[in-house]
């Protein structure tokens, strides 16, 4: 794979750094500068950097005087070359060993994510494909608080339990990772480790309850069928869980199709468990066993900090006590705009359809706006209901723009419970988790 060498060490592009690293002009020219304008609302850039500013992006731009200090115009955050893996198309690596790719936003437009477009995570090393015969294939479950420890084939769990379709939102716990400064290690995801396939299988529920659930159960833990990435059988690549609530939630399901065919074997052929809302490190592939736990599961990345933050909010970079982290459950309000594709160029006094998708957790989403001033004013968008719980919602709008230039679209989404997306990233923690800062795009208007 000739990418790989040329990607390895190449970091994605939104973030901060890397844009003042590559880019012509220079940062300190960037700076919006507030202060040496005193007594005026206006700002102004240093060093004429407006004027630079406007020809790279090759445009006037309108609204300049609302943009915030120190924006970076999301013109200069294209995104990375397209890397190839087996069944994906357009996908950006952010690491080869383990597998790790995810989806650049306007790849992402469709209603119900395809396979071929939904971003994939490994902690470990993906199994053999010739171990992955769903004929042969066997889920245990079992755990302290399973009354009745029992092994199902997958044509078991087919003629035993009855089938559900849901689509499904599912989004790493570390999406959007990029953007904290001081930088978190891990994978660092731009936007795209998010996805919303329609998935089919059993409930969890109905099969635990079969194996009986002991009245002391607070937790269930999977295993899936990877190696750690040192190779050492011993030791899980991941093995986490989610508290018995949310796994005897009707949505909660054992999936052996993703929109009606196999699940790709990156994505957990041929069987996995899909937790929506809630970070996809709670949605096993490759799944092995399931465990009904008397305590919360202890697998590999339960215990703080993986998928854990502060309980108090902390300043960047401060080091946090593992006992005062607590797990991540519910994953917070957050859209991508995913039409048109950042960059684009589009002709004064003809409307821009812009449209994306908007999530919230184990929540609905009550409210998407959008801003075409860098956020002095906001429009009301076409928000539409779930095609069910745990489905990320589609809105769309129509965009008029005053004159010629270049133009920012923000989106922002609000939750059934009033909570917004932050304009900002917001609360900085040590792994880098929770990023759910609105989503821009850059528009030329010509
Ligand atoms: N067995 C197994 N399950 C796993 C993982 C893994 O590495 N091994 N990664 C988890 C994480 S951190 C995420 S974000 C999702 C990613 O799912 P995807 O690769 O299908 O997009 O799978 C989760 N389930
Ligand atoms: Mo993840």
């Amino acid at each position: 794979m000739a990418h790989d060498s040329n990607n390895k060490n190449k970091k994605p592009s939104r973030g901060l750094h890397e844009l003042y690293a590559e880019d012509p002009i220079k940062a300190d020219e960037l700076v919006w500068n507030r202060e040496t304008d005193a007594g005026s609302r206006r700002g102004f850039l240093k060093r004429g950097g407006l004027l630079a500013m406007a020809t790279a992006i090759g445009a006037s731009i309108p609204f300049s005087k609302n943009m915030p200090a120190g924006l970076i115009p999301a013109a200069f955050a294209q995104s990375d070359e397209p890397f190839a893996l087996p069944g994906k198309e357009g996908l950006t690596i952010l690491n080869d060993r383990p597998i790790n790719a995810e989806t650049p936003p306007h790849l992402l437009d469709d209603e119900i994510t395809p396979a071929k477009h939904m971003f994939v995570r490994n902690n470990g090393l993906v199994p053999d494909v010739k171990a992955l015969d769903p004929a042969t294939w066997t889920l245990e479950i079992a755990g302290e608080s399973c009354e009745t420890p029992t092994t199902f084939t997958i044509a078991e769990l087919k003629s035993r339990f009855k089938h559900h379709s849901y689509q499904l939102t599912v989004e790493c716990g570390g999406n959007g990772r990029s953007e904290y400064v001081p930088a978190a290690s891990g994978n660092q995801w731009t936007t795209g480790a998010v996805a919303s396939p329609k998935f089919t299988g059993v409930r969890l529920r109905d099969v635990l309850e079969a194996c009986g659930i002991k009245k002391d159960a607070v937790y269930i833990g999977y295993y899936g069928g990877d190696l750690h990435p040192s190779g050492d059988p011993s030791k899980e690549a991941i093995s986490r869980g989610v508290p018995m609530s949310k796994a005897l939630e009707d949505e909660t399901l054992i999936a052996w199709a993703m929109n009606d065919e196999d699940i790709p074997v990156l994505n957990g052929h041929p069987l996995r468990l899909v937790c929506g809302g809630w970070p996809a490190s709670t949605s096993g592939k490759w799944l092995k066993k399931i465990v009904i736990r008397n305590k919360v599961h202890d697998g590999n990345k339960m215990a703080a900090p993986s998928y854990s933050v502060p309980k108090y909010p902390v300043a960047p970079g401060t080091q946090v006590p593992d006992e005062d982290m607590e797990i991540i459950e519910s994953m917070p309000v957050k859209s991508l705009i995913t039409f048109p594709k950042t960059g684009i160029s589009h002709k004064l006094g003809e409307p821009l359809l812009v449209r994306g998708h908007a999530w919230a957790g184990d929540l609905e989403v009550k409210e998407l706006h959008v801003s075409i001033d860098f956020g002095i004013t906001w429009q009301k968008t076409e928000l539409r209901a779930p095609a069910n719980r745990l489905a990320w919602q589609h809105w769309q709008s129509e965009l008029s723009f005053p004159e010629k230039g270049y133009y920012e679209v923000w989106a922002k989404a609000v939750d059934s419970e009033g909570k917004a997306q932050p304009m900002v990233v917001p609360g900085w923690n040590p792994k880098g988790y929770l990023n759910n800062a609105c989503h821009r795009i850059a528009i030329q208007i010509v």
